[in-house]
């Protein structure tokens, strides 16, 4: 005999909750939902990357050039410190530190808890820098409209294929420091061939954060996802 699914006992008005309690993902993304309706105006992108490939300089240089044009704020996460927060202030960027507390990721309630101690008013895009980890980040939905990982020119290119899941969940991929190409063994086209593999519509940037190589193509990316996050919200 077929038990009646529980759902169809429920009187009408109440809602069947589901048990998340050993479902630590299935919580996280209740509460990245949360984040979405709290700030739907603000085009909100997860920056990922292994330890130093570069985010807070590429979060620097973003801002001197989008600041005037565009309200930008960053909350940027590492297991100590409040050292990457306070190098975003120094140019200018409204920016708050999250200390996980050695964890090697960021998770939706930090940055739920993080949004009552930044002031997000004239925001229009929020720059979600994660803990250089190319693993547990990819699995960790924080509420962003987009993801981009940075791999550094330095990182090597076999990359994607290893670590496949980041690459899988991101729209935008950063060859960051490509003032080192001509310097380190790393091909481009086949970064990019394999990523593709991983994730057929990956985008891909080649960028120099020092020597402005792809900053004006990753600013028109930014511009185009900010245009098209406020014309959806408007509807
Ligand atoms: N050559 C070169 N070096 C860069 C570039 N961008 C960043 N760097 C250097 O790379 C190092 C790490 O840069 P960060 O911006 O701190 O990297 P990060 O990803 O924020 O590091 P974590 O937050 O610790 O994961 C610094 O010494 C930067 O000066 C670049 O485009 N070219
Ligand atoms: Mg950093």
């Amino acid at each position: 005999m077929t038990a009646t699914p529980k759902s169809n006992q429920m009187p009408v008005g109440s809602v069947q909750c589901d048990n998340t309690t050993l479902n630590l993902l299935k919580a996280n993304d209740f509460v990245a939902k949360a984040i979405r309706d709290r700030i739907p105006g603000i085009c909100v992108i997860n920056v990922c990357s292994s330890p130093g490939s570069g985010k807070t300089t590429l979060m620097q240089e973003t801002g001197k050039r989008l600041g005037a044009e565009l309200g930008i704020a960053v909350l940027v996460g590492d297991p100590e410190t409040e050292r990457d927060a306070i190098r975003m202030r120094e140019v200018g960027i409204n920016a708050l530190q999250i200390v996980t507390g050695g964890m090697c990721h960021i998770e939706a309630q930090m940055i739920l808890q993080a949004l009552d101690h930044i002031d997000l008013s004239s925001c229009d895009l929020l720059f979600i820098e994660n803990v250089g980890n190319l693993v547990c980040p990819a699995a960790f939905d924080l509420g962003e409209d987009y993801r981009v990982t940075l791999l550094a020119a330095t990182e090597g290119d076999d990359k994607p294929k290893k670590y496949p899941r980041m690459f899988l969940t991101s729209e935008l991929m950063l060859v960051s420091k490509s003032d080192l190409l001509p310097y380190v063994p790393f091909s481009v086209e086949a970064v990019t061939k394999d990523a593709r593999e991983v994730n057929p519509n990956l985008e891909v940037i080649a960028i120099s954060s020092l020597k402005d190589d792809g900053m004006e193509e990753w600013c028109d990316w930014l511009r185009a996802k900010v245009k098209e996050k406020r014309e959806k919200s408007a509807q």
